[in-house]
């Protein structure tokens, strides 16, 4: 998509810090991070959000998921764990409609998800 950030990231017309890259997937350092791990694991392929999750996606969106744990293992955060997000759409907090996955570690993120314990936090 010509217009997608992350889609020219991918195509290597953005430059990013890189920490893994197969044929269908990228994953580079977030350049805002909240966690000393911070990387953004994308496919490649334009996919907007999780919502487009269908059949032809499938196999892209896997890959990606199968690469979590190799960026976990290879930034050192694989034993200690991390947390995975994807935000999607407007109320999930995303704002660049090219799915990714965060992956952030290197510090405990605790059991909320949310700032407190409630539904409305
Ligand atoms: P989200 O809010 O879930 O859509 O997260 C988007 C993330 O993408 C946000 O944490 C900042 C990051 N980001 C946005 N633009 C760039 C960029 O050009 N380079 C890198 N490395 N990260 C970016």
């Amino acid at each position: 998509m010509s217009d997608c950030i992350f889609c020219k990231i991918a195509a290597g017309e953005i430059p990013a810090d890189k920490v893994y890259e197969d044929d269908k997937v990228l994953a580079f350092r977030d350049n805002h991070p909240r966690a000393p791990t911070h990387v953004l694991v994308i496919p490649k392929k334009h996919i907007a959000s999780l919502n487009e999750a269908s059949g032809d996606n499938i196999p892209d969106i896997a890959a990606a998921v199968a690469a979590i744990p190799q960026v976990a293992k290879a930034d050192g955060v694989a034993e200690s764990g991390y947390r995975v997000i994807s935000n999607c759409g407007e109320d999930g907090g995303q704002t660049v409609f090219h799915l990714h996955f965060h992956v952030l570690g290197g510090r405990s993120f605790g059991p909320k998800l949310f700032r407190g314990d409630t539904a409305e936090d």
